[in-house]
């Protein structure tokens, strides 16, 4: 049985902020609840970049019921003139009484600041309530806002030998229908989806969101150090979302020349015979992409884990065994000599899609 108390306010704030989290884009996913004599008098949430924030929702529902209130929000309300004025003077000039914030803002333009203004102006202020839940809501922005590099999840479908396709190459298909689904609401949450160009030469994938309801289209991004990309796939001539190619100095001029002709953005990133990711990862920063779900195939795998580019894993396995020593699997690289050199997952997450497991986690740094 739920109490009423500060934790049920806002878990339902929280709740608000959950529903649009993945089409606010680079900003945060962000509810608000005001409560005023034991009534909920306004609610609200961010739902994407350049619109009101949170608090402005809820507190022009509440109306002249601010005065007085509780404000609930799932994170420190901003301090900024952004793209939109600061909240915490929306809520010193409405009179709120008290706010209660689930986490701080990462933002350097806010942090810690706007808690800071509405204590100096007598707002009782408390900080930390579902503290770990609103952190985790908000990992890709966290992420980005600190460093202005994308938050890379990695995905990858396999057998549970870890193959991703059979040795003739056949794939279709490893996991059953609620996992792909799945799939694709994880595309729906993350502004690019990445593949390198083998998966595009074999496969010749849509990498489009496709869910029953209408969904959004992330950018799509491959990784193509030859330009070895045709100009007859999917992904350069169907116009159903924005496509990047990242290559290096050295790729033919005439073929990104057609690329672009074709409506494909081609960034160059490194002089090297490989695309230098690190460098990808920064620019694409530049450009305002800050989350991407990165989808295979096992060499762009192992060179983004090995190097220290991926923020998240989530690893769907079919309970099926394929073999074949030729058959791809989920990721090719070097290999390490010793078990302590492993790459280990921290904060498991273990759920389940029909027959499909799926099990999710954070790879260790340093
Ligand atoms: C809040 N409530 O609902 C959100 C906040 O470009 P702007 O003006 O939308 O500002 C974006 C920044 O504002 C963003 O980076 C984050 O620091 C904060 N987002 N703050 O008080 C909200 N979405
Ligand atoms: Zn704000």
């Amino acid at each position: 049985m739920e109490l009423l108390n500060d934790e049920y306010y806002m878990n339902l704030a929280l709740q608000l902020a959950e529903g649009p989290a993945g089409q606010t884009g680079i900003n945060p996913a962000v509810g608000c609840v005001v409560v005023k004599d034991g009534r909920i008098v306004g609610m609200g949430a961010h739902l994407q970049r350049g619109t009101p924030h949170a608090e402005v929702h809820a507190l022009n529902m509440a109306g002249a019921s601010a005065e007085g209130s509780t404000v609930y929000v799932t994170l420190e309300p901003c301090s900024h003139h952004g793209r939109t004025p600061p909240c915490s003077d929306r809520l010193i000039h409405e009179k709120v009484q008290r706010v209660v914030v689930a986490c701080t803002d990462p933002n350097p333009l806010v942090a810690g600041t706007g808690i800071a203004k509405l204590r100096s102006h007598g707002i009782e202020v408390e900080v930390g309530l579902l503290e770990m839940r609103a952190l985790r809501l908000n990992e890709m922005f966290n992420k980005y806002i600190a460093t202005k590099l994308p938050f890379v999840t990695l995905k990858t479908a396999s057998t549970l030998d870890g193959k991703i396709a059979a040795k003739t190459g056949d794939s279709k298909w490893i996991t059953g229908e609620s996992a792909r689904a799945y799939v694709h609401t994880l595309r729906h949450r993350h502004q690019g989806i990445m593949v390198g160009v083998e998966t595009v030469l074999q496969d010749n994938p849509q990498l489009t969101t496709r869910l029953p309801v209408p969904a959004l289209q992330p950018i799509r991004i491959v990784v193509d150090s030859r330009l070895r990309i045709p100009l007859t796939a999917q992904v350069v001539t169907d116009r159903t979302a924005d496509t990047i190619v990242l290559t290096t100095e050295l790729a033919d001029e005439r073929k990104s020349v057609q690329l672009e002709e074709a409506g494909v953005s081609v960034i160059r990133c490194g002089a090297g015979p490989q695309v230098d990711l690190a460098e990808a990862m920064r620019l694409l920063g530049e450009r305002e992409i800050g989350s991407i779900l990165l989808e295979g195939g096992g060499r762009l795998n192992g060179a983004m884990l090995t190097q220290g580019l991926i923020d998240k894993i989530i690893l769907f396995f079919a309970p099926k065994i394929i073999g074949g020593a030729d058959a791809p699997g989920n990721f090719r690289f070097e290999g390490i000599e010793r078990m302590e050199q492993a790459f280990v997952l921290e904060r498991l997450e273990l759920q389940q899609f029909d027959s499909d497991i799926c099990i999710s986690g954070y790879p260790r740094c340093g």
